[in-house]
């Protein structure tokens, strides 16, 4: 049983204001598996007080220096991989392989680019006589969730920490347990105090007194669309930026060549890592209608292998996060079903074997319709809808034919056409045959939000630009 009673604030682990706690459900069993101090105003006046105090100095560090912390950093945390992996199969629920493999990767590889941007970023310009300058914005407010908890973490705070900005990270309360330990793993490293601070605790209480916190300059906020809109109006009185990336329905678009067969099964393993939980799963998979047969041959074999168990053993997938979760999937897919899609694979309930546990059946619709609910809203869960286009102007259509634009996928033999569908995918990220790059931009068109991350264009979430005019011209 963990328990973390402490918050992180300038620089020392601290006790909260208020003794108010909440408990971590681990979703494979049910049951609590540990206890986290529960923030309330106060820590976070606190904590941002801590972070104004520390921005002076750390804005005004060399590059070197901010270099020299990240490299610390990547100790520490390489050292700590196996304890962030195991608190978040035990918080969150992914399997074994995924939390040791790509869930903590994730983090390592963010901060490994944060330091290969930071490298070479240009933070000065001069531009004739102006002199073109980047500054950090000020003080940050990092709002994040649940389902890549390191990763998500990781993506705002090294930017972050590298163009010389301050922070307060608010984790999810579902999975507080490896914002914890990632608190650790910077507290070893060295970070100056009051440069990091970390206040645990709900989005209504915490999250919001963050968000409209006056001494806060920026909010950067991973998460749903209805607690994105909820930050923005609380930041939205004291003109804050807020960068967000919210949901998505990404299409994945599979040509008429290529391994079809391949690309679909490769389509249905993407969309149930991780349980499905993935703001950009590819979750509606595009094919000809010509050859739907075939996809949902491919797709049904592909689903059957997509094993479903206890997060300590070698499933491929574990539970989803929570009950809400689980009964909200749940309830997508009833609709699928009675809105008329065919099952093709999994369905409502959970496996036979598990009766325990918040765990979904990996599941396949065929025959949908665009205007399914299935095919319009975040499920967030193992379930993949699979859409017949006509020809490649009709699949562009469905595919720009929602109300997000998070990312896309294609998937074709003919490289000249995949680049040209790529680029009338309306997403921030479009990847063509499984193109996977630390360095791209990554955020939404539309409702999935606005800002961009991962690499040196993360960076500039967290900076001002400033002109300063005549800075060369000669005096007259
Ligand atoms: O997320 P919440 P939930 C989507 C996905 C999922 C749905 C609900 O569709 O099914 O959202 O998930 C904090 N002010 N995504 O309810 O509530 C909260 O404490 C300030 C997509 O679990 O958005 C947590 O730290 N903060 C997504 C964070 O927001 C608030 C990832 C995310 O929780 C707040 C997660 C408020 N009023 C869910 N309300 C993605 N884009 O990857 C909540 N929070």
């Amino acid at each position: 049983m963990r328990e973390y009673l402490k918050f992180y604030i300038g620089g020392q682990w601290v006790d909260p204001a208020e003794s108010s706690t909440l408990e971590v459900v681990n979703p494979a069993t049910e049951k609590v598996c540990g206890t986290v101090a529960s923030g309330s105003p106060a820590d976070v006046d606190r904590a941002v007080a801590a972070a104004r105090d520390a921005f002076s100095s750390w804005s005004a560090t060399s590059r070197e220096e901010r270099l020299t912390i990240l490299r610390n950093i990547l100790t520490e945390y390489q050292n700590r991989m196996g304890d962030l992996a195991a608190a978040l199969t035990e918080e969150m629920g992914a399997p074994n392989a995924l939390a040791n493999g790509f869930q903590v990767n994730l983090g390592a590889g963010h901060l490994t680019t944060a330091i290969d941007a930071l490298e070479n970023f240009v933070f000065e310009e001069q531009q004739g006589d102006s002199l073109i300058v980047k500054e950090p914005i000020g003080v940050c407010g990092l709002i994040t969730p649940w389902n890549w908890p390191i990763s998500l973490i990781a993506v705002k705070v090294f930017p972050a920490l590298a163009t010389g900005c301050t922070m307060v990270l608010k984790p999810s309360e579902k999975s507080p347990f490896t914002g914890q330990i990632f608190t650790e793993i910077l507290d070893a490293a060295g970070v100056p105090a009051g440069v990091f601070n970390l206040v645990q605790g709900d989005g209504p209480t915490v999250g919001a007194a963050l968000s409209a916190h006056p001494g806060v300059d920026m909010i950067s906020f991973t998460g749903s669309t209805r607690a994105g809109i909820d930050i923005a109006t609380n930041a939205a009185p004291g003109v804050k930026r807020v960068s967000q990336e919210l949901g998505g329905k990404s299409p994945n678009i599979i040509l008429d060549d290529g391994d079809f067969a391949e690309n679909v099964a490769k389509g249905v393993a993407t969309m149930m890592m991780n349980s499905g939980q993935t703001c950009s799963a590819p979750s509606r998979m595009l094919v000809p209608n010509s050859r739907m047969a075939e996809a949902i041959s491919a797709a049904q074999e592909a689903a059957s292998q997509v094993t479903v168990g206890d997060p300590g053993g070698d499933s491929a997938i574990g539970p989803v996060v929570s009950e809400a979760q689980f009964e909200k999937i749940q309830s997508l897919i009833d609709k699928g079903i009675g809105e008329g899609a065919t099952l093709v694979a999994g369905g409502l309930g959970r496996p036979d074997d598990l009766p325990t546990g918040y765990y979904v059946r990996p599941t396949v619709f065929a025959d949908v319709t665009n205007n399914m609910t299935i095919a319009r809203e975040e499920i967030f869960g193992p379930v993949l809808t699979i859409l017949g286009y006509d020809n490649i102007d009709d699949a562009i259509d469905i595919a720009n034919d929602t109300e997000y634009g998070l990312a896309g996928f294609v998937a074709g033999a003919d490289l000249e056409q995949a680049r040209a569908v790529a680029r009338r995918i309306r997403a921030g990220s479009v990847a063509i045959n499984d193109g996977f790059d630390f360095a791209a931009p990554f955020g939404g068109y539309k409702k999935s939000g606005n800002g961009r991350e991962w690499g040196g264009f993360g960076f500039h979430d967290y900076l001002e630009i400033k002109g300063m005019l005549g800075y060369t011209a000669d005096a007259s």
